[in-house]
């Protein structure tokens, strides 16, 4: 009998052991993971704004409004107008109702008319800030900025 209470206890040793480091190499993937998350939240501020000063980018349209509201591209840079609602969506350059300001956000017309599902693309070359918005609902809107 003595013979056999020395390897059992090794071979609790060793189990013992055994989970001992399966317990700390848990704790320790799990440290990476807690540390991951504001390393991803810090990462979305700059994923955003990479997504300024660029030559092309993508203005959504739904139901609340258009997302992202207010962009930042070059000049002679693209936007991608997207109607991603079930209504018809007019953009229309800023001040609503009468539209004199830079109608190339509407394509050089009084309003860019998407129907629910259409996109299309507008180039801009001038420089400054300008307002649009939808002309059958004047509150939503947002401001491209040209550099
Ligand atoms: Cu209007």
């Amino acid at each position: 009998m003595r013979n056999l209470i020395i390897p059992v206890v090794i071979l609790i040793a060793i189990v013992g052991g055994y989970f001992l480091l399966r317990g700390t190499s848990q704790n320790k993937t799990s440290t990476p993971t807690v540390t991951n998350e504001p390393a991803t939240t810090s990462a979305t501020p700059s994923a955003n704004a990479s997504d300024n000063n660029q030559s092309e980018t993508t203005i959504k349209y739904t139901s609340a409004g258009f997302s992202p509201e207010n962009v930042t591209i070059k000049s002679g840079g693209k936007i991608t107008w997207v109607n991603d609602s079930s209504e018809e969506v007019q953009i229309g350059a800023n001040p609503h109702p009468i539209h004199t300001g830079n109608k190339e956000v509407s394509g050089g017309d009084f309003t860019l008319n998407l129907a629910p599902g259409e996109s299309k693309s507008v180039t801009i070359t001038k420089t400054g800030s300008f307002g649009y918005h939808n002309h059958r609902n004047s509150s939503q809107g947002g401001t491209i900025n040209v550099k």
